[in-house]
């Protein structure tokens, strides 16, 4: 496939797309001349039932909503495309890894889990990642996570962990947040939830963009190949612009500023034609191993770690195209973990197993019955034939006598197939009907300290401080206790850590967990490559602005794949020192530090004079500190680098390029002052920045 040209899914979707163009019809097509006033008796009369038009367009209005997701409500999608490095056919019988000239259409949809559609996308919270593939063989649904456990071991208790985590039931508070006492109160009752807990308090539940975001299959399915040989596997996507999270206190701001913050990136980046972009990797367990590990790999709430087993990068995932309707597709996707193609099958995890119950019976419900596979986004490229009819919203016409099997009066059709079938592996299972937990699943504290002892100073700080957050949100004291004590089986230093910030007891010492290892893959200091592609720079400037360093700032970081809009006090443009005119992007009061990667402060004396005048741009500097941004100044617009709480050097201006603690100074927005800026971008954030001081 090569640029512009239509996959086989949009050539699909363009039988569905409409432009709502021509004259205004109803939807029985008759043409109607006023949609503005009812049909009444005299023109102060009642209105008279008799209006069609008025009735169906009212109607169909009331019938606009459908149930939301019971969880994962709140999300976004795009389409794009996947394809393979190799051929894997030694692996697996699916088609669409059968080597780099196989690429397949996808959809991706991203969300957040507890909150409802209308929530923020900057909540503490787990991220779906949802890839619809629609392959050759039929649609394979990969829905996963962006966090590579799960809070529970069998789906049988899905409903009580959704129910504990979602607003409470006799208030429907809080909107989408997990600190709360219900949440926790459940947490410190069931501690297989504590590996998970450690991952969302970690900085991977806030992350800054879905661009930046790893995905997690979490379970353990198989590979199946053609010979009927099972390969156990776990499914990775990495994202190539490194995984990059907020700062909690960030995360909060941006809910009020932009509650679409992740949605409006995905979208943008598209738009832009950055496309974001993942790699696929699979950690690969031959069968006769399953039982080489020191925790089972049914279960859901461990990792193989990558220094165990190695990710192996497979292909590679691209998003390019923005759907077109909201509701047609991002809305009325269906994902499925049932939905395999020949090559990939489950394995006996129990999570899985009700997962593969669950989503078909919630499309159900969402969708309106049995035909949902029949909207446009779910309909698959490969063709379908079978004899299931009816139900609500039928759109096939299908045409014959028979819909049955095995029949003679329609020739037979459709036929069984014997080529490119679903072969289910053949698993010899045997045992006596319980209802028992396996022993193998009964450590739930090793990996959570595995995770801890992996984590960078910074993330482990990152990680008290949001306990003591979430902890702290709860009224019931007997619910931090718990929850504290139950971090002890973890590290008992950690537990006294976060009980001092709560006022509850420091817990006893529960002996810690067995690791002392760590896994280097865990920790997200190890995921920074340097990449400005979508980093959004603001550059602070009023009248007298020196012209020349915006465009030298403009120029070459939009050259590395940065957005760099300048913002002034108020919208328009800024004459410059130099006597030019310079457009301006936004005005402060429309935006906020806490929506930009980084800024800029130009020299230009008279601008730096107004700047350091007006609070909004003190803050916007203040603001960006405190989230340990990357900051550049020049010449006299250093003077904006001073406030309570920065270094007193800062506000002074450097006399060559100085860079310290991600902030770099230099009398001229040089090559030096705009690689060294460039590089702290890249760097993401920076940590060793001390900020307990800063008023922002
Ligand atoms: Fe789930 C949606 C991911 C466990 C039941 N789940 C849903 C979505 C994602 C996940 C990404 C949103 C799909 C979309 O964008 O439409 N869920 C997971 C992961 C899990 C997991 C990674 C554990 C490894 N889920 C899980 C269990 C159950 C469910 C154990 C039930 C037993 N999940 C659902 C659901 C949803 C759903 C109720 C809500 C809407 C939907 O399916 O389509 O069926």
């Amino acid at each position: 496939m090569t640029d512009g040209e239509q996959d086989a899914k949009d050539r699909l979707l363009e039988q569905d797309r409409t432009d709502s163009r021509g004259p205004l019809s109803t939807d029985t097509g008759v043409r109607v001349e006023d949609t503005d006033n009812s049909l009444s008796v005299g023109e102060r009369g009642p209105t008279i039932l008799e209006d069609f038009h008025a009735r169906e367009k009212i109607t169909h209005f009331d019938h606009e909503r459908i149930p939301e997701r019971v969880v994962h409500a709140r999300g976004a999608g795009a389409y794009g495309h996947f394809t393979p490095y190799e051929d894997l056919s030694d692996l697996t019988a699916a088609h669409f890894l059968s080597g780099p000239d196989v690429t397949t259409p996808v959809f991706v949809r991203f969300s957040t889990v507890a909150g409802s559609r209308g929530s923020a996308d900057t909540v503490r919270d787990v991220r779906g990642f949802a890839v619809k593939f629609y392959t050759e063989q039929g649609n394979y649904d990969l829905v996963g996570n962006n966090m590579p456990v799960f809070f529970i071991q069998d789906g049988i208790k899905f409903p009580d962990f959704v129910h504990a985590v979602k607003p409470e039931p006799h208030n429907e508070i809080p909107q989408a947040q997990s600190a709360h006492d219900t949440l926790w109160d459940f947490v410190g009752l069931q501690p297989e939830t504590t590996h998970m807990i450690m991952w969302l308090m970690s900085d991977r539940a806030i992350p800054r963009s879905y661009r930046t975001m790893q995905g997690f299959g979490v379970h353990t399915f198989r590979f199946v190949n053609a010979q009927g040989r099972g390969t156990l596997v776990k499914f990775h996507w990495k994202p190539l612009l490194g995984t990059h999270s907020l700062v909690w206190d960030e995360a909060q701001r941006i809910q009020g500023k932009d509650p679409d913050f992740n949605r409006r990136d995905l979208w943008e980046s598209i738009e832009r034609g950055q496309y974001p972009e993942w790699e696929l990797g699979v950690q690969l367990v031959p069968e006769e191993n399953e039982h080489d590990f020191d925790f089972d790999l049914l279960d859901a709430t461990k990792i193989i770690p990558e220094e165990q087993v190695p990710v192996r990068p497979v292909g590679r995932l691209v998003l390019d195209r923005n759907p077109d309707n909201f509701f047609a597709e991002t809305e009325q996707v269906a994902f499925h973990t049932a939905n395999v193609v020949p090559g990939i099958d489950f394995t006996n995890d129990p999570l899985l197993q009700a997962r593969n119950f669950s989503y078909l019976d919630t499309q159900l419900l969402r969708l309106g019955g049995s035909n949902f596979q029949q909207i446009p986004v779910n309909r698959p490229v490969s063709q379908v034939s079978n004899n299931q009819r009816d139900g609500f919203a039928q759109h096939r016409v299908h045409r014959g006598q028979t819909s049955y099997f095995p029949n003679s009066l329609g020739g037979g059709c459709p036929a069984l197939a014997d080529e490119g079938v679903y072969r289910h592996y053949t698993e010899k299972v045997e045992g006596a009907k319980i209802r028992k937990r396996a022993e193998s699943f009964k450590d739930h504290y090793s990996q959570a300290r595995l995770f801890l002892n992996s984590l960078a100073d910074w993330e482990r700080e990152h990680l008290v401080a949001a306990f003591r957050f979430e902890l702290g949100k709860c009224e019931e004291l007997a619910v931090r206790q718990r929850a504290v004590a139950n971090l002890a089986h973890v590290d008992h230093g950690l537990a006294v850590e976060v009980a001092e910030g709560l006022g509850v007891e420091p817990p006893e010492d529960a002996g810690g967990a067995r690791h002392t290892d760590a896994s280097p893959a865990l920790s997200q200091a190890n995921t920074a490559f340097g990449e400005l592609t979508g980093r959004q720079v603001a550059v602070l400037v009023d009248h007298g602005v020196d012209g020349a360093d915006v465009e030298a700032l403009r120029e070459s970081l939009v050259a590395e794949g940065a957005v760099v809009e300048v913002l002034a006090p108020l919208d328009g443009s800024v004459r410059t020192r130099e006597g030019g005119v310079l457009p301006v992007d936004r005005s402060h009061t429309t935006v906020s530090s806490v929506l930009y990667d980084a800024v800029a402060v130009p020299g230009g004396g008279d601008a730096a004079a107004s700047l350091a005048r007006d609070g909004q741009a003190r803050h916007f500097v203040l603001e960006a500190y405190k989230h340990a941004k990357a900051i550049a100044a020049v010449g006299a617009g250093t003077a904006l680098l001073a406030g309570p709480g920065l270094p007193e050097s800062l506000g002074q201006p450097s006399r060559d390029t100085e860079s310290a603690h991600g902030v770099v100074r230099a009398p001229a927005a040089d090559e030096g002052l705009v690689r060294e800026f460039a590089r702290l971008i890249g760097a993401h954030r920076d940590w060793t920045r001390s900020t307990e001081a800063v008023s922002a």
